[in-house]
C-alpha cells in the first residue's frame, strides 16, 4: 500500500513540473522571496484545482497528491527512518495540521503553525513524509530551508547538478589531472573550492578598469566548472591545479593583444607550472580567416607546443539555423571548439539539444564548428560577491557566492577538465590525441540539429580510457612546417589553401582511420560535413585582422541574445538532476 502511495506522489511530482522544467525545485530554491512565494502559492492552487475541476468524480481525488520537493521525496523514500524538518502546506483552514496529526498519531510534537501559508513546520520521518504526500488535505511538503538535510545519507537538500552525471566526470573526482590555465577575468583565489590549487595568478590586462582577483566574476565561475572542489560542488577535474591569467576587465572585456599575451605567457611558463590545457571562454568581435587572425596563430602555437586549447563556440547562435563560427579563437581548425547543450530532463543525451544561443556552423575557412558539445545551460558555480556580474544579475544568485548562469563559456571548462583528466592518465598524449579521445568518446545527441553540437556530447568515461585515439587533425597536420627563422612549428596557410582549392576532399584524410569506427557517430558523415568548400568559397574573409576587443561568452539577456524573442532568464534549478535518476545512478542501476 505504501509503495502505491509513494508511486502516486512521485507521479504527481513529475506532473507538477510539466508546466516548466524544474518548476518545483526552482520554486523551492526561491522560497525565501515573498514575491516569489506568492507566485508559487498561486501556482499551487491553480495546478491542484484544475484537475479537481476537470474531474468531478470523487474517485479521481485519489489521484491528487501533494507536491514534494523532488530531492526531499527521494531522500524520504530512501531513508524512511531518518528525521526531516519540513514545511507542510494544507488546504485552506490549515488542514495541514490535521493531516500531520493523523500521521503522527499521539506523537504530535514540535509543530509550529504557519498561518500565512495554511501550513505547519514539523519534524517527520521519511516514512511519514511519504504517507503524508498521499493525503488529500496536503498541498505541498518542502524542506524547512533553515535546516540542511545533513541527516539524509543519499542526497542533500540542494538540487544536484545534472551535468556531472551527463558527462561522467563524477567517477574521476580523485583522478590525477594536468594543470589548466584559465584565460579570463581572473580567479578569486580566496574561494574554498580552489584552496591550495592556484599555482599562479597573473594580470595581463592593459585596460584601466581591472580589479585584482576577479572583478567581473566570469573567470571564477569558469574555473569552478573546470576544477572547483567543494563538497557537492565539484567541477570536472577537482584535483587539477589552476593558473589564472587575467585578461578581462571588470566589464568582461579584453583586448585581443592581451589574450595573445596570455598565450605567450603560457608558452613561456608551461613547463614551470605543468600547464597542458588552456581554456579560452571568449571570442574576438571581428570575423576573420584563421590564416590571418593573430589570436588564431597564438592558440595554434600553444597547440603545436603541447598545450591543449579549449575554446567556447560563442553565444551569438540562432535557435533555428546555423550562425557560422567566424570569430577567433573558436574558428581555428586545430583547437577544440565547444558548443553548449541544454541537457533536457534526463541524464541521457537522447533529449539533449544545443542551447538556442550556442553558435554553430562553418568558419570563414569552411570548417565545421563546434567540434563537440558539453552542458552549458543553467549551470551553477562560484562568483565573487564583490564582482560586477554578481551585482548586475541578482536574479541569478542561487545562494550567497553562487550563481546560475548559461553560456558556451561554461561548456568549454567541462571539456578543459576532461582534457586535463585525459592527460592525467595519459601524460604523453599530444593535443591531437586528446582532441581525438574527446571526439571519439562523445555520446550521440539524436535530438540536436545537424552540426549544432559537432560530433556529440563530451563523455569522460569513454574518452579517458582510450589508449590510442585517432587524430582528427591528421589532414591539417600535413601543412605544419618549421618556421625558417626560429625552427618552431607553424601552419603553412598558403600550401593548405592551394591544396584545398584543388581537392574538396582533402579533409577526409582525418576521418579514414579505422579507429573512428568505435565512435557513436558516423565518421563518414562527419568527413563530408567537417569541411565545406562551398562555405569557404563564399566567405568574405579577405579583410585583415585588427586590434579588436574580445568578449566573454556569457549568455545573459543581453547582446545578440536580447534580439531574440526569449531572454535567458534565471532558472536556479534548471540544471538539476531528476531525483529518481540520481538514486538510480547512485544505486548503480543507471550508468549514463
Ligand atoms: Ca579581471
Ligand atoms: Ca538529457
Amino acid at each position: 500500500m505504501r509503495s502505491g502511495d509513494s508511486r502516486r506522489s512521485v507521479r504527481a511530482s513529475v506532473l507538477w513540473g510539466s508546466g516548466k522544467r524544474g518548476e518545483g525545485s526552482r520554486s523551492n530554491a526561491l522560497w525565501g522571496s515573498g514575491k516569489r512565494r506568492m507566485v508559487l502559492c498561486a501556482t499551487l492552487v491553480l495546478v491542484v484545482l484544475v484537475p479537481l475541476g476537470a474531474a468531478a468524480s470523487p474517485s479521481k481525488q485519489d489521484d491528487i497528491a501533494a507536491y514534494v520537493t523532488p530531492t526531499l521525496l527521494s531522500s524520504a523514500q530512501a531513508n524512511p527512518g531518518s528525521s526531516f524538518k519540513v514545511i507542510v502546506q494544507g488546504k485552506a483552514g490549515n488542514q495541514a495540521a490535521k493531516a500531520v496529526a493523523d500521521v503522527l498519531g499521539t506523537q504530535l510534537k514540535a509543530v509550529r503553525s504557519l498561518n500565512s501559508i495554511d501550513g505547519v513546520a514539523v519534524e517527520l520521518t521519511g516514512a511519514q513524509i511519504v504517507a503524508l504526500a498521499a493525503d488529500k488535505h496536503v498541498i505541498a511538503i518542502t524542506a524547512d530551508a533553515r535546516v540542511r538535510l545533513s541527516a539524509a545519507t543519499a542526497t542533500s537538500v540542494a538540487p544536484q547538478e545534472k551535468w556531472p552525471y551527463v558527462t561522467g566526470v563524477g567517477k574521476y573526482a580523485t583522478a590525477p589531472a594536468a594543470t589548466i590555465a584559465i584565460v579570463d577575468s581572473g580567479i578569486d583565489a580566496t574561494r574554498p573550492e580552489f584552496a591550495g590549487r592556484i599555482a599562479a595568478n597573473v594580470n595581463l590586462s592593459t585596460l584601466p578598469n581591472n580589479s585584482p582577483g576577479d572583478g567581473r566574476g566570469h573567470g571564477t565561475f569558469v574555473a569552478g566548472i573546470a576544477a572547483g572542489h567543494l563538497d557537492g560542488k565539484d567541477g570536472a577535474a577537482p584535483t587539477a591545479k589552476l593558473v589564472s591569467i587575467d585578461v578581462m576587465d571588470d566589464q568582461g572585456m579584453a583586448m585581443t593583444s592581451d589574450v595573445i599575451a596570455a598565450a605567450d605567457w603560457i608558452l613561456a611558463n608551461k613547463a614551470k607550472y605543468g600547464i597542458r590545457v588552456a581554456n579560452f571562454s571568449l571570442h574576438s568581435s571581428v570575423a576573420n580567416s584563421f590564416m590571418y587572425d593573430p589570436l588564431d596563430k597564438a592558440v595554434e602555437r600553444l597547440w603545436f607546443n603541447g598545450v591543449v586549447v579549449v575554446v567556447a563556440a560563442g553565444n551569438y547562435g540562432y535557435p533555428d539555423r546555423p550562425s557560422g563560427v567566424p570569430f577567433a579563437p573558436g574558428n581555428d581548425p586545430f583547437v577544440i571548439t565547444v558548443g553548449a547543450s541544454d541537457t533536457g530532463k534526463s541524464v541521457s543525451t537522447n533529449d539533449d539539444v544545443a542551447a538556442p544561443w550556442s553558435a554553430y556552423g562553418y568558419t570563414l575557412d569552411g570548417f565545421a564548428k563546434p567540434d563537440l558539445a558539453a552542458p552549458g545551460r543553467y549551470m551553477v558555480g562560484p562568483v565573487p560577491v564583490t564582482s560586477t556580474l554578481y551585482a548586475e544579475r541578482p536574479d541569478h544568485v542561487v545562494e550567497p557566492g553562487y550563481m546560475e548562469l548559461s553560456g558556451t563559456s561554461f561548456a568549454a571548462p567541462i571539456v578543459s577538465g576532461v582534457a586535463a583528466l585525459i592527460l592525467g592518465k595519459h601524460p604523453d598524449f599530444t593535443p591531437d590525441q586528446v582532441k581525438g579521445a574527446l571526439m571519439l568518446g562523445t555520446k550521440p545527441m539524436p535530438s540536436a540539429s545537424d552540426m549544432s553540437e559537432g560530433v556529440g556530447e563530451v563523455n569522460a568515461g569513454r574518452s579517458i580510457e582510450y589508449t590510442s585515439p585517432p587524430n582528427p587533425n591528421l589532414a591539417l597536420d600535413k601543412f605544419i612546417t618549421s618556421d625558417p627563422a626560429t625552427g618552431a612549428p607553424v601552419f603553412d596557410a598558403a600550401s593548405w589553401s592551394s591544396t584545398a582549392q584543388a581537392s574538396a576532399s582533402w579533409a577526409s584524410a582525418s576521418w579514414n582511420s579505422a579507429s573512428w569506427a568505435a565512435a557513436s557517430w558516423s565518421s563518414a558523415s562527419w568527413a563530408s560535413a567537417s569541411w565545406s568548400a562551398a562555405s569557404w568559397a563564399s566567405a568574405s574573409w579577405a579583410s585583415s585582422a585588427s586590434a579588436a576587443a574580445s568578449w566573454a561568452d556569457l549568455s545573459l539577456a543581453s547582446a545578440s541574445w536580447a534580439d531574440n524573442a526569449e531572454g535567458e532568464s534565471a532558472d536556479a534549478a534548471g540544471g538539476a538532476i531528476d531525483p529518481l535518476e540520481l538514486q538510480a545512478v547512485l544505486n548503480g542501476t543507471l550508468d549514463p
